[in-house]
């Protein structure tokens, strides 16, 4: 099969020969990638994925199983509707750029490749995860997204090889020699390189790190860069199935915390062979405070330029803002002064990491609501979950060299040091966690620590055959 039969896509492959040269030489090495380090011990089962082979609304999505090394990872920009120009910044109003202006390079090529890192070390992160799944409904669901962020990194490839030549060839290659957790070839971001080795953690990634992917392909997809902004948004929606795993995922964890909380005579989820909620508000705790910083320093020169250059705007910047130079406006800032809390006004433009992270914790809030409707519904009105404070437990950024409780109040070294063990998670806690992942692969059958969902995937039964095991 040649790679225009085997790449899906609506970006002309057949008739780019350039192009098309670059991907044969680069997708070789990708699969090689994909077996050494995507999932562990599944690439010969049948899994019923769903891949993307076109970009209609209706029909992009095509469900089937397939072994995963024959997935086919395809590419596709978001159709243009008619002429575009730039949004937002010093250049707004210009034609939108079909080539990277010269000037640009450096920045839209670090994005790029910002972006594109995340995608394989998300598959790195989660390559053992299946040995231990909850259920086959769960197996399949890890895999969509593994193959998905593989798509990504297609995504983001393509750009680099179409448009940055002989670099963007190079770093398309280097996308593929980092590796997550490495200590000499780490993937860029830092959340990227935390273990992800049991499912309490892949949901919370699914809900939380996975939610920065969605703020940040939004803020792209309205990029002057228009095929960065036609990726992304397509990328979007795919994005939406990674979140519903991840907000559900710790619903039905929830769920099951509570009713096991009921349940005990002495009120101990743990002795019912689930998750306790505390447990699960310290994996909040953990994976919340590694996710927003992502989002970039609270006061950014990076950020300002991206947004002048009209190369990254804000979440919704067409829809939701009218004023898009950015020059206007003051961002008020909460910053540590004098071993105090005070209020400063930014500049808009340094402040624009903020203002997504606020989108952002706010998306957080909303889902953290959801889960408290939950642990209501069981007759808990004792213990909620809450969304720790941005500048709990930070590393970068202006609240790193400050210690702050969950609710975001400064406290001292040794409070912190003393409350660590109350917030986060312990060696203790990640003990019990590991020993209640063991698999369930019979159809219709859930782990003990966690509750099936409402309903199947596209229209199936919960009990449905999603992973067909070749030999087991
Ligand atoms: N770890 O002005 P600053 C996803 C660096 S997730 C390590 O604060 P800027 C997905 C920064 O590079 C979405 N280093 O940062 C989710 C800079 O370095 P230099 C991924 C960090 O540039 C799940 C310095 O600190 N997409 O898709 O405004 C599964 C200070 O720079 C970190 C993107 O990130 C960090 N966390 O903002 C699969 C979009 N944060 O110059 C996929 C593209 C900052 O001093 N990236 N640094 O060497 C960007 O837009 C920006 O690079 C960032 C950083 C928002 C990440
Ligand atoms: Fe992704
Ligand atoms: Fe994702």
């Amino acid at each position: 099969m040649s790679l225009t039969d085997s790449i899906p896509n609506n970006v002309d492959l057949g008739s780019d020969r350039k192009l098309l040269r670059a991907l044969e030489k680069w997708q070789p090495n990708f699969l090689e990638w994909w077996k050494d380090m995507g999932p562990e011990g599944f690439q010969e089962d049948q899994i019923w994925l769903r891949t993307a082979t076109s970009v209609d609304a209706s029909g992009w999505a095509h469900y089937d199983y397939v072994r995963m090394p024959e997935y086919r990872w395809g590419i596709f920009l978001t159709p243009r509707a008619g002429e575009r120009t730039v949004g937002f910044g010093d250049n707004a109003k210009y034609k939108a750029w079909e080539e990277v202006p010269g000037e640009l390079r450096g920045i839209l090529r670090r994005i790029i490749v910002t972006q594109a890192d995340t995608e394989p070390a998300s598959v790195e992160q989660q390559r053992l995860l299946g040995k231990i799944a909850p259920s086959l409904y769960d197996l399949r669901n890890l895999f969509q997204v593994n193959v998905e962020e593989g798509r990504h990194l297609w995504a983001m490839v393509h750009l680099l090889h179409q448009y940055f030549g002989r670099d963007g060839r190079e770093e398309a290659e280097a996308l593929l020699e980092r590796r997550s957790g490495d200590q000499d070839k780490p993937r860029i971001l830092s959340t990227f390189n935390e273990p992800t080795d049991e499912w309490l953690s892949f949901f919370c990634f699914t809900m939380f790190t996975d939610r920065d992917g969605k703020y940040q392909l939004s803020s792209l997809s309205e990029s002057g860069f228009d095929p960065l902004a036609r990726a992304t948004q397509f990328m979007l929606t795919e994005e939406a199935f990674h979140l519903f795993v991840g907000e559900t995922g710790l619903d039905r964890i929830v769920r099951r915390a509570a009713e096991a909380t009921v349940k005990d005579p002495n009120g101990d989820a743990r002795n019912q062979g689930a998750i306790d909620l505390p447990t699960i508000q310290k994996w909040i705790n953990f994976w919340f405070s590694s996710a927003v910083e992502l989002f970039g320093g609270e006061i950014s020169s990076n950020a300002a330029d991206y947004f002048a250059t009209g190369v990254k705007g804000r979440h919704h910047e067409q829809k939701k803002y009218e004023e898009h130079s950015g020059l206007q406006g003051i961002y008020g800032m909460t910053l540590v002064k004098d071993g105090r809390l005070t209020q400063e006004d930014v500049p808009l433009r340094n402040a624009m990491n903020e203002v997504l992270r606020d989108e952002y914790v706010d998306d957080c809030e909303r889902a953290c609501a959801r889960w408290n409707k939950t642990i209501r519904e069981h007759g808990i009105t004792d213990f909620e979950l809450r969304i720790p404070s941005r500048r709990f437990n930070r590393r970068m950024g202006i609240y790193a060299d400050h210690r702050f409780d969950p609710k975001g109040d400064l406290i001292s070294d040794a409070a912190f040091e003393r409350g660590c063990a109350t917030w986060l998670p312990t060696q203790e806690d990640r003990d019990y966690v590991r020993s209640v992942m063991v698999p369930c692969y019979e159809p219709g059958q859930f782990a003990p620590w966690i509750a099936p969902p409402s309903k199947g995937v596209k229209g199936k039964p919960v009990d449905f055959e999603y992973v067909k095991f070749t030999a087991r």
